[in-house]
C-alpha cells in the first residue's frame, strides 16, 4: 500500500499550483502539470469545475502518480468520495461543501483536507474546526472565480498571525507576478496562482520565477516564515 504524503510535506509549500480545466485542455493536462511540478509548485490541485466525475477520475488517476513521483501532495477539488476511491493525498472543499468531519469520514485519517475561506472570520473558523490548510481570498476579483468580490489585503497580516502561524494558509485570487510583491508586503507567506501561471508562455519558467521570489522573501524574514508548532517547522 502506498502511504499518502504527509502534512509535513505540505508545510514546505510556498506556491500551491492548481491545474484548472478552465484554462488547460484535458490533452494538455499532463504536460502543464509537469511544468508546474518542475517549476517548484509544492502542492498540486486538480480543479475541474463543470466537468463530469469521469473526467475528474481519468485526470486524477494520471496526476496522482506524477505528483507522487515529484514528492508533492496531490489534492482533488471537491469529490471526497473520488479522492477516497483513488487514494489522493487530499481534498479541497469550499464553504458550502459541508463540514470537516463529514469530509474526514469519507477520505479517512491522515489525508489532507483544505477549506476555502473568504474572510478572517472564516479563516479562524476553519482553524478551529481542524482543517489542515486554508485558502484565503480572493484577494482581488478574478475571472477564475467569477462573482466573488475581492477581500483586499487588509486582513492578511492578522490572518497570518492567528491562522497562518498554525496551519498553512495560502492567499489566493488575482495574484500575478506584477502584484506579488504587494501581496507579500501585506504579510502573505504562501500563495496560490492559477491563471497567471497556466496562461504563461512558459509555465515552468513562470512557476520557477514565483517560487524563487517566495523563497527569497521568506529568507528575508526567516524567523517569521515557519509555523508556530515545532512539529510543523519548515526547514
Ligand atoms: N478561490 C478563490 S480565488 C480562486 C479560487 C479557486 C481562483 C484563483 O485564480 P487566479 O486565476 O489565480 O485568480
Ligand atoms: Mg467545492
Amino acid at each position: 500500500m502506498v502511504m499518502a504524503l504527509s502534512n509535513a510535506t505540505m508545510n514546505d509549500a510556498r506556491l500551491y499550483g492548481i491545474l484548472d480545466l478552465g484554462y488547460v485542455s484535458e490533452e494538455n493536462a499532463v504536460p502543464v502539470a509537469k511544468s508546474l511540478l518542475d517549476g517548484g509548485a509544492g502542492i498540486l490541485q486538480l480543479r475541474a469545475k463543470g466537468h463530469d466525475l469521469e473526467t475528474n477520475r481519468r485526470l486524477a488517476a494520471v496526476l496522482q502518480p506524477l505528483c507522487r513521483e515529484a514528492g508533492v501532495p496531490f489534492i482533488l477539488n471537491d469529490y471526497p468520495e473520488l479522492a477516497a476511491e483513488l487514494g489522493t493525498d487530499g481534498v479541497h472543499i469550499g464553504q458550502d461543501d459541508g463540514t470537516l468531519a463529514n469530509a474526514r469520514a469519507i477520505v479517512g485519517p491522515g489525508k489532507i483536507i483544505g477549506r476555502s475561506t473568504h474572510s478572517l472570520a472564516q479563516a479562524r473558523a476553519a482553524l478551529e474546526e481542524g482543517f489542515d490548510y486554508i485558502g484565503f481570498g480572493p484577494l482581488f476579483p478574478t475571472p477564475t472565480k467569477l462573482g466573488r468580490p475581492g477581500i483586499g489585503l487588509e486582513d492578511i497580516a492578522a490572518m497570518e498571525r492567528e491562522v497562518g502561524s498554525k496551519i498553512p494558509a495560502f492567499c489566493i485570487g488575482g495574484i500575478k507576478r506584477e502584484n506579488l510583491d504587494e501581496v507579500l508586503s501585506a504579510g502573505a507567506r504562501r500563495v496560490v496562482i492559477v491563471s497567471e501561471l497556466l496562461t504563461a508562455p512558459d509555465v515552468e519558467a513562470a512557476t520557477r520565477d514565483v517560487v524563487g521570489r517566495m523563497i527569497a522573501d521568506c529568507g528575508l524574514r526567516i524567523a517569521d516564515c515557519g509555523l508556530e508548532d515545532p512539529a510543523h517547522a519548515i526547514a
